[in-house]
């Protein structure tokens, strides 16, 4: 049977309870997941020689690591030519170009250090978000935005500012608006002596960023909590109630929840409703965390399956920006950026095709043996026929046969790289 033959028949079988195959695929296809750039090269960037910093860490030392913007921007069209839709691009202030032997520390950095990103983006058709990087740099030493030395703190602030203006460039020249995501790793290792001072810095460090002039409907300024880091262990200056809190009273400022940023057993797709009730828009960090904040790349399991169905199921997909963030050194990292790519499409396929409205019903009627019975029925509908339908109509390979395309590239050009 061909792919197209599969999908009428499971077509048949998921209108029969009330689910619209066609439709789901036509929604599909209108996500954009923003793809983070730090899965290419191990999160080293191109401002800089120093080690990977900030509590976060790659492990691995699979071959092939793109080396310059060049391999970078090759490998991430391997990836477009094998995920379908259109997406954006999760850019890393590190991540600047500079050209001529010219450079630019982090608090100058200027739109024109990212022209060529804005090059490759409008060429394809991609939007762009940002990111400012708070660490791997000297002044990134122990604090940053909460620094208790006033120069340091400056520096980060007058960076916040920096990252703002190359946000709104973004959003300016793609035509889409840009998300710019505040992540500060300020921490302590052992049992602070005070923790409401760097809290407080924090706070006013971001209301001085926010202060300057810029277009709140094409920037959309995030923060990110963080539970702890490596190293800062004992007190994470950005924690979950700082970050909700001061979204929720500024202006200007929207959430960002990364589900490696919880201890083990909270689920962000239990939050993500909460959110939504006291927040017009937030964003998400999909990310797998393996026993502490991993970040290994994102499988089609049970918590992307559930954070998925909460962004359907609720109309959220105008009000959620979807990124992903996982660093895997130990595969094919090529490899691995399609594999999560693929895999938060499979789990928003998968809530599409869910009759929501009717096991709404079977909840608040209290029904909850037919509830459990359609839940679990559901899991083995003929979900992959339609992923696979979805994959060919969109010109892209299906089911596994994407990979000998990473077989061809990894022999062809990034075994070449040493
Ligand atoms: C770190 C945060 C943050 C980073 C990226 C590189 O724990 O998740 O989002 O992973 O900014
Ligand atoms: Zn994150």
């Amino acid at each position: 049977m061909t792919n197209k033959e599969r999908y009428e028949s499971a077509r048949e079988m998921y209108k029969s309870i009330g689910v619209d195959t066609d439709k789901a695929l036509e929604t599909l296809k209108s996500i954009a997941i923003s793809m983070h750039c730090w899965q290419g090269d191990d999160v080293t960037g191109f401002d800089q020689d120093g080690p990977l910093t900030g509590g976060i860490q790659t492990t691995g030392n699979y071959p092939g690591k793109a080396r310059t913007p060049q391999e970078l921007m090759a490998d991430m069209d391997k990836v477009f030519s094998l995920v379908a839709g259109k997406h954006k691009i999760n850019l890393h202030a590190s991540y600047a170009i500079f050209e001529d032997g010219e450079f630019a520390d982090r608090d100058a950095l200027e739109p024109k250090h990212f022209k060529k990103w804005v090059e490759f983006a409008k060429e394809r058709g991609l939007g762009l978000d940002f990111n400012p990087t708070f660490f791997s740099h000297p002044k990134a030493a122990q604090y940053t935005l909460s620094s208790p030395d006033e120069e340091i703190r400056q520096f980060w602030i007058r960076h916040g500012q920096a990252c703002i203006r190359i946000s709104q460039y973004f959003a300016e020249e793609t035509g889409m608006p840009c998300t710019m995501n505040i992540w500060i790793p300020d921490g302590l290792k052992d049992v602070p002596a005070d923790r409401l001072g760097p809290r407080a810095r924090f706070k006013d460090s971001l209301d001085q960023i926010l202060s300057i002039d810029y277009d709140k409907s094409k920037v959309y300024v995030c923060l990110e909590s963080k539970v702890f880091g490596i190293g800062m262990e004992s007190y994470t200056v950005g924690s979950s109630e700082f970050c909700i809190n001061y979204a929720a009273t500024k202006d200007g400022i929207i959430p960002l929840m990364d589900n490696g940023h919880y201890h083990p057993t909270e689920m962000v797709s239990d939050k993500i409703s909460a959110m939504l009730l006291f927040h017009e828009k937030m964003v998400l960090h999909v990310t797998r965390p393996v026993r502490w904040d991993s970040d290994h790349v994102v499988l089609f399991d049970d918590e992307t399956k559930e954070i998925a169905k909460e962004i359907v199921r609720n109309d959220a997909l105008n009000r959620i920006f979807i990124a992903l963030d996982f660093f895997d050194a130990s595969i094919n990292r090529v490899s691995a950026w399609v594999v999560g790519m693929r895999n938060m499409q499979k789990a928003l396929l998968f809530a599409l095709l869910i009759p929501n409205k009717e096991l709404k019903a079977m909840q608040d009627s209290s029904d909850f043996t037919r509830l459990m019975m359609m839940q679990e029925e559901i899991k083995t509908y003929p979900f992959g026929d339609v992923w696979d339908y979805f994959c060919e109509s969109n010109g892209v390979p299906s089911r596994e046969s994407w990979f000998a395309e990473i077989e061809k590239y990894e022999a062809e050009v990034q075994s070449k790289r040493n």
